[in-house]
């Protein structure tokens, strides 16, 4: 089995011929007894004679396992949930809630018994242990090499990068001197990153000069954390697609979408992107060429910048439904959460068009600690509840935090301009009466 400290290019070489789609293999009825304990799924999946009896197993139960559960739903797919957490989002709608970290071998282990499938709504997960269950014929999805790729943010942008995917140059630092010769290489200003653990944007630190490197070391955690860093990319916007893919090979992407970030958190997302159709179409083929040189069912958010000259390059790809794809639940024919649960049960994928000129969608961030933080939000999903087409998720985490994603809201409508002047009314808490149309 290979080991977390492995290097880059070993792991990358077990790729293999990375890219092609494999075949659906409903191994899920069929495995045995083996040394890990995983059991045949024949005795734990009772059936009911839905859609599928196949009970997915979903390591994490953040805010994406709770779409994922109510996507499940209509449909009578049993979602079960791997989170350490007792009140975690998905806890109250999942079929089933395993308590227990998903980066644990033998929580993830046990886990597995009851499922027929396994999934990420989050990348960093015990992923040595996905690999032995892969090796035993479970069905994980997309595969363990994906969120091993994934995982790490470096070993991530190598291979995309041995994958002719056009992306900003980065270079692994170690010490001081190494940052200090990335400063020179890659100029100021740069962005610093952890290598693993690192989402919404908890892993960067933006770098003027080298009087600053110190300062976003320590910040985000010291060298020992693992951090590389990549050259700044003065985008002009910030797009996102949703690629998914069937066990099949089959790729349905979703529409490209525009991102705006704050402090390096997701903000807003208006879909479709206000861009011209080639600068879409460049888009779609850097997400799908990514998604190509993966392997693996499900849906996958690829981020991407647009520079000035109409170059698209990559920023990074998750694994799992992802924060610039909430939209699709209210805008498209099929939800990036029923897409992925169909994707990697091996069903016919949906129409990811959508079904509604526009939309735009709102994170709805922890503005403060506490109650405070609570009746703030509470305050601006009262407002979006009187607005035609405004639709509010709110995630029930037990604790708001400062730039905590604790919900969203999505609206429609018949343009752009009018979503835009839904949503302002909606956050403008202070603002007139005078609701827009
Ligand atoms: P996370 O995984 O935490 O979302 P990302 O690495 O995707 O973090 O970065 C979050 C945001 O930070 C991006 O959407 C972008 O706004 C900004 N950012 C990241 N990398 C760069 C870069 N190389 N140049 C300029 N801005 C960047
Ligand atoms: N998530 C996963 N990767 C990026 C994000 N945002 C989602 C998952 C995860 C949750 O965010 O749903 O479980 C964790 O959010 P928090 O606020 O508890 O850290």
């Amino acid at each position: 089995m290979m080991r977390k400290d492995d290097s880059v290019t070993k792991i990358l070489a077990a790729a293999g011929g990375g890219g092609a789609a494999r075949q659906a293999t409903y191994v899920a009825e069929t495995h045995e007894s083996d040394e890990l304990g995983t059991t045949s799924n024949k005795d734990l999946c009772s059936t009911t004679r839905g859609l599928c009896d196949t009970v997915i197993g979903v390591l994490g139960g953040g805010q994406l396992g709770r779409m994922l559960c109510e996507a499940a739903s209509p449909m009578g797919i049993r979602v079960s949930i791997l989170d350490p957490s007792q009140d975690c989002p998905a806890a109250r709608i999942a079929y089933h809630h395993v308590l227990g970290s998903f980066q644990d071998m033998v929580a993830v282990q046990q886990f597995a018994q009851g499922c027929g499938a396994l999934t990420v709504e989050i990348e960093h997960v015990d992923v040595e242990t996905l690999e032995a269950l892969a090796r035993k014929g479970f069905d994980v999805e997309p595969t363990p090499f994906t969120i091993r790729v994934i995982q790490d943010k470096y070993l991530q942008k190598m291979h995309f990068k041995q994958h002719g995917v056009a992306l900003p140059d980065f270079m692994k630092v170690d010490s001081l001197e190494s940052a200090e010769e990335a400063g020179r290489v890659l100029g100021y200003p740069f962005m610093l990153k952890s290598r693993r653990l690192a989402y919404d944007g908890r892993g960067n630190s933006a770098v003027k000069s080298k009087d600053e490197l110190l300062k976003a070391v320590a910040s985000l955690g010291g060298f020992e954390r693992g951090l590389y860093v990549e050259k700044w990319a003065p985008f002009v916007k910030e797009l996102a697609v949703m690629v998914a893919r069937g066990r099949d090979g089959c790729i349905k992407s979703f529409p490209v979408v525009e991102t705006t970030h704050k402090d390096n958190i997701c903000h807003t997302v208006e879909a479709p992107a206000q861009i011209p159709t080639e600068i879409a179409s460049i888009a779609m083929e850097v997400a799908e060429r990514a998604v190509g040189s993966l392997t693996g069912a499900g849906v996958f958010g690829v981020e991407l910048f647009l520079l000035k000259d109409g170059e698209v390059l990559l920023n990074e790809v998750a694994p799992r439904p992802h924060n610039s794809g909430h939209y699709t639940i209210e805008a498209c024919y099929v939800s990036q959460y029923e897409q992925h649960l169909r994707a990697v049960l091996g069903l016919p994928l949906g129409d990811p068009s959508m079904k509604v000129p526009a939309s735009l969608m709102f994170n709805l961030l922890g503005e403060a600690e506490g109650d405070e933080g609570f009746t703030l939000a509470h305050h601006t999903m009262r407002r979006a509840m009187a607005v035609s087409g405004a639709s509010v998720h709110w995630y029930e985490k037990p604790e708001i935090r400062k730039q905590r994603k604790m919900g969203h809201i999505t609206v429609v409508g018949e343009t752009i301009d009018i979503c835009r002047a839904r949503i302002n009314w909606i956050i403008n808490h202070e603002g007139s009466n005078s609701m827009p149309i």
